[in-house]
């Protein structure tokens, strides 16, 4: 059962209503849909704890089409309205100026139905000649309708296909006919999101190599196969580009393949301005190779320090190497622990000796159970009362436990900045952190002073994940960061890096400009079930591009320093 899906069904509905002129269903519609995307659990479940008239602007007829469609699979309102009006609503709502209205009348007109019809339709100039569209609304269309193909490329977030990334490259370290195997591109530089994987690899029998990783069980298709560069599909639905190269141009062909592009045209002004020529083949004077082995010596004979792969975003890395005033930035191995885990006690899917096995097998110091509080009701929120008896349960099992569980939780902040538990219940937690989760559209003054309300209340000791941004489904709050930052620092109060991958949140630039303020960060994954316990790596890779260190990241302390941050 997908949230997602019936989300997109009523956003269906909604613009079908509005092609019939309904007045103010399609916005019901449109509001649950909205509810609904946003949920953090698995709509069923609401369903079955008979909780679906809670939801915001879920209605009695709304949660009747919920029931049916979860029952049998089917949503009869949804059916007969999609046979009256076959086109692809869901395509055209995200393109600008493609309002259901226009949709239906273009389908009505010529036929069009599909984004391909739009599109041959306005190569061929038949748009302009319609009544009500003309030249112009046809060369805007054009306009919207290439921005619309833009986004729609896809990108993978890097969380969730690292794993797999990893795994296949060991397997043509240790099958295939390569002295060396290395993943290159965004990934290297442990961007949130990846467009392709680009692997590097040194080989004395490049045609083998290439036939040996076109056969490879994960390649589904070839696009191009040549001696030097193959490019294949790969059957998670990404690319892969394998390169294979000299020995001696290991290095700079490393360093030309991880990019970033704009870091790589800088690296390339510099070595002009030392009358050398870079390339993925290597440091030229004329036309003698003078570094290419190892990219340690080319940044090296460029005059810079050799630069950590997730700085390598021309955002002043190039001049810190230059002056040597790069940051040391927070080591993986230097996190300890996790500080943002769910268990089923909430909306989690393993109980708390699950998560601390599991945590323990990770190789944490520590965890802090971070589960909802009572305002949270649709994540199965905890009261005080029941706080209490998992608290104790905690308490019994850190005695035999190997690592540390601090006991904490995800506070609600409301719409009045107050938070949803009482001080007292507080003060028996190790670790707080506050967030909001709902009425999150309000203005932002309003929703900033909110904010800073919960900051200064004393009571959290960090914000999770503080923009709210969900990557391709959320944009992050209409909030004065720079205010939240300023009230962050004077109350002493941390924000987290949420490691989940949609999240991934605060965002790396964003991690790098609150640094400035003096701001420390709390690392969590975020964790709803042991498996995704993993994406604290994610949460460190944001670290690492927000030019973090050691001392910025509380995750490297000593737990029973992290419980003295309480206030
Ligand atoms: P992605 O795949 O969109 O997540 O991002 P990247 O950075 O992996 O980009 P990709 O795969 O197109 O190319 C890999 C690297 O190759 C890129 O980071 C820098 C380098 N590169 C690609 N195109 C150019 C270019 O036109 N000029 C320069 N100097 N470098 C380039
Ligand atoms: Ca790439
Ligand atoms: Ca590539």
């Amino acid at each position: 059962m997908s949230n997602e899906e019936i989300a997109q069904m009523f956003l269906d509905i909604a613009d079908f209503l509005e092609i019939e002129n309904v007045q103010w269903e399609p916005r019901a519609y449109r509001k649950a849909a909205l509810t609904i995307s946003s949920l953090p659990v698995d709509i069923k479940q609401i369903y079955e704890e008979g909780k679906l008239m809670d939801l915001e602007g879920i209605g009695s007829s709304i949660s009747k089409s919920i029931e049916e469609y979860i029952k049998t699979g089917r949503m009869s309102k949804y059916d007969s309205l999609s046979k009256k009006y076959p086109l692809d609503l869901r395509a055209f709502r995200k393109i600008q100026g493609m309002g259901p209205k226009r949709a239906y009348a273009l389908y009505k007109k010529l036929g069009i139905r599909s984004i391909n019809d739009l599109k041959s339709a306005l190569e061929s100039g038949k748009i302009r000649k319609l009544e009500g569209f003309g030249e112009k609304s046809e060369m805007q269309l054009k306009h919207n309708l290439e921005s619309f193909m833009k986004v729609k490329e896809e990108r993978k977030m890097l969380g969730y296909v690292i794993d797999y990334f990893e795994a296949l490259a060991r397997e043509m370290r240790k099958n295939g006919p390569f002295f060396s195997v290395e993943i290159a591109g965004s990934t290297r530089r442990m961007k949130e999101t990846v467009g392709d994987l680009d692997i590097l690899a040194t080989s004395d029998k490049p045609q083998k190599g290439m036939e040996f990783f076109t056969g490879m069980k994960q390649v589904k298709e070839i696009i191009v196969k040549g001696d030097t560069k193959t490019s294949v599909k790969l059957d998670i639905g990404i690319n892969c580009d394998l390169r294979i190269v000299e020995n001696g141009s290991f290095g700079a062909a490393m360093q030309y393949f991880t990019g970033n592009k704009d870091h790589n045209v800088k690296l390339r002004k510099i070595a002009i301005s030392k009358g050398l020529k870079l390339n993925e083949y290597g440091l030229f004077k004329g036309s003698t190779s003078i570094a290419g082995a190892t990219e340690e010596k080319v940044y090296e004979t460029l005059g810079l320090k050799w630069i950590e792969p997730e700085l390598r975003e021309n955002t002043g890395e190039i001049e810190a190497a230059r002056k040597g005033t790069l940051p040391k930035i927070v080591k993986y191995e230097e996190i300890l622990g996790d500080l943002h885990v769910h268990t089923k006690d909430s909306d989690g899917a393993n109980s708390l000796e699950e998560m601390v096995a599991a945590a323990e097998g990770f190789g944490h110091k520590f965890i802090a159970i971070t589960n909802h509080s009572k305002g949270l009701r649709i994540a199965n929120g905890l009261d005080e009362k029941r706080f209490s008896v998992f608290n104790n349960k905690i308490d019994k099992l850190n005695e035999k436990s190997n690592i540390k569980i601090l006991k904490g939780v995800e506070l609600e902040i409301l719409k009045d900045g107050s938070v949803d538990l009482s001080a007292g219940v507080l003060k028996n937690m190790d670790f707080v952190i506050g967030a909001m989760h709902q009425n999150t559209n309000m203005p932002r003054k309003e929703l900033t002073n909110r904010l800073i309300r919960a900051i200064e209340s004393g009571l959290i000791n960090t914000v999770a994940h503080p923009t709210g941004r969900k990557i391709g489904e959320r944009a992050p709050f209409d909030l004065d960061y720079e205010s939240i930052f300023e009230a962050c620092k004077k109350n002493d109060v941390l924000l987290e890096i949420d490691g989940f991958p949609e999240r991934s949140d605060l965002p790396f630039d964003m991690v790098k400009l609150a640094k400035v303020y003096g701001i420390r960060f709390s690392l969590g994954s975020d964790a709803h079930r042991d498996m995704q316990l993993r994406f604290i790596r994610m949460a460190g890779a944001i670290a690492r591009r927000g030019w973090l260190e050691k001392r910025d990241v509380v995750n490297t302390m000593d737990y029973k320093d992290i419980q003295r941050l309480k206030r």
